[in-house]
């Protein structure tokens, strides 16, 4: 076993690149083993790995190939071992679980769900327009739509057995995230409500052990994550090792203190807002990038467009301007219509020598709209302002 560990320093030593890697660290192993698996992506940071979809890629298709979804960890990869991984539920329950990803699988119904999934995050750089933010500096790519398979987590706990009292779910991951000088699990949780709630055409909280048809990759949460359907990325755990039923909301920091919508960041208002859940409403152009050079004309022009986050939400229109928002053209819809799905959409615009950007917003079937701008937030969460491109135009 020794032996082992320092070959494994010796590897490590050796393939470093410039000697900037000096000390083992079995955290940046997990890593550097795959050096490949954000190849198809735009990097942000790689440990821990954060990486968003190029745009034009997005449009290519409704479900978004693994390797091209975006990748939001807040820690390394965790090495994790098949033969002792077991799944924890405990809390508030008649029967506390421990289970084997094969007893998961097998002594429960699986099934699937297509869902996009979308960090609070994404848009954050435009927030930073309007007053510098801190966090990854995310673009308009971190946001996916798959197709997840699993087991659903009201089944497993109806089996444990849920006790009277019971208002929230926690799920903790098996990573350890570097917080204010103390090592935690990522962690989340949702209300008990939400994991029965029914909706939708879909559960409210799924067990995932497969992604768009393929085992888990290590970044998105192998071998086991929570997908939870119209809520903010964080709420999906990856990695999950416990699940607790509670009469409350997680203390684990990702809940208690971040993932919150505040303005002067006082103690005061920290405490007083709610953790986010749902997404918001919001749309984006993929197609032309920034600042590509168009001849004037008709151009046609893609992106998505993201109803909010409850089931029966459907996006309305579509709208594309290329006069600043003076006049607007409606999109056309070109991919179905789908719970807690985004939708895909092109338009025909005209581009003229006036032209120097192009800007979308969407409209929900509750006849709501994206707001011009985002409200501006500390930490940089939900922009849903109005998406504009910048381009050159030819004459
Ligand atoms: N254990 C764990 N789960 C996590 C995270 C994390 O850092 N650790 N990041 C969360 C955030 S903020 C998002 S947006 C999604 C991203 O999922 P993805 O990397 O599969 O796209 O995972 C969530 N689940
Ligand atoms: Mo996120």
């Amino acid at each position: 076993m020794q032996q082992h560990f320092v070959s494994r320093r010796n590897f490590l030593k050796a393939s470093a690149v410039g000697g900037a890697l000096t000390t083992f660290s079995p955290r940046l192993f997990a890593q550097e083993a795959r050096p490949d698996s954000l190849a198809g992506l735009t990097v942000h940071t790689r440990v821990p790995a954060n990486a968003e979809s190029p745009l034009p890629e997005l449009v290519k298709s409704w479900i978004t190939p693994n390797e091209l979804f975006y990748v939001r960890s807040h820690a390394a990869v965790p090495q994790i071992d098949l033969k002792s991984y077991r799944l924890i539920v405990e809390g508030l329950v008649e029967t506390p679980l421990s289970l084997s990803l094969e007893e998961l699988q097998q002594n429960f119904q699986a099934t699937e769900l297509t869902a996009t999934m979308t960090c609070a995050g994404n848009r954050r750089y435009e927030h930073s327009r309007i007053q510098p933010v801190g966090g990854v500096p995310w673009q308009e790519g971190a946001i996916g739509n798959a197709k997840w398979s699993g087991i659903i987590l009201g089944h497993v706990l109806r089996k444990a057995g849920v006790k009277e009292n019971a208002k929230h779910v926690w799920f903790d991951g098996l990573d350890a995230v570097e917080k204010n000088g103390s090592i935690i699990p990522f962690g989340a949780s949702i209300p008990i409500a939400k994991v029965f709630d029914k909706s939708g055409n879909m559960p409210g909280a799924l067990l995932c052990d497969k992604m768009n048809g393929q085992p888990l990759p290590p970044d998105h949460g192998w071998p086991l994550r929570t997908v939870v359907p119209g809520y903010i990325g964080a709420r999906s755990v990856k990695w999950l090792g416990k699940i607790t039923v509670s009469d409350r909301p997680t203390p684990n920091h990702f809940v208690a203190t971040a993932y919150k919508l505040v303005q002067q960041g006082t103690d005061l208002e920290w405490a007083e807002q709610a953790p986010l859940y749902r997404y918001p409403l919001n749309s984006v152009i993929c197609t032309p990038s920034p600042n590509a050079s168009i001849k004037t004309g008709l151009t046609t022009i893609a992106g998505f467009a993201l109803p909010p986050g409850n089931a029966s939400a459907r996006i309305q229109k579509v709208e594309v301007s290329s006069d600043n928002g003076k006049s607007w053209t409606t999109a056309k819809l070109s991919s179905p219509a789908s719970d807690y799905c985004w939708m895909l959409w092109t338009a025909e615009i005209n581009v003229t020598g006036k032209t120097d950007e192009v800007l979308v917003k969407a409209t929900d079937d509750q006849g709501k709209s994206q707001p011009r701008k985002g409200e501006w937030n500390q930490k940089g969460y939900m922009y849903d302002g109005w998406h504009g491109v910048p381009l050159r135009v030819e004459s």
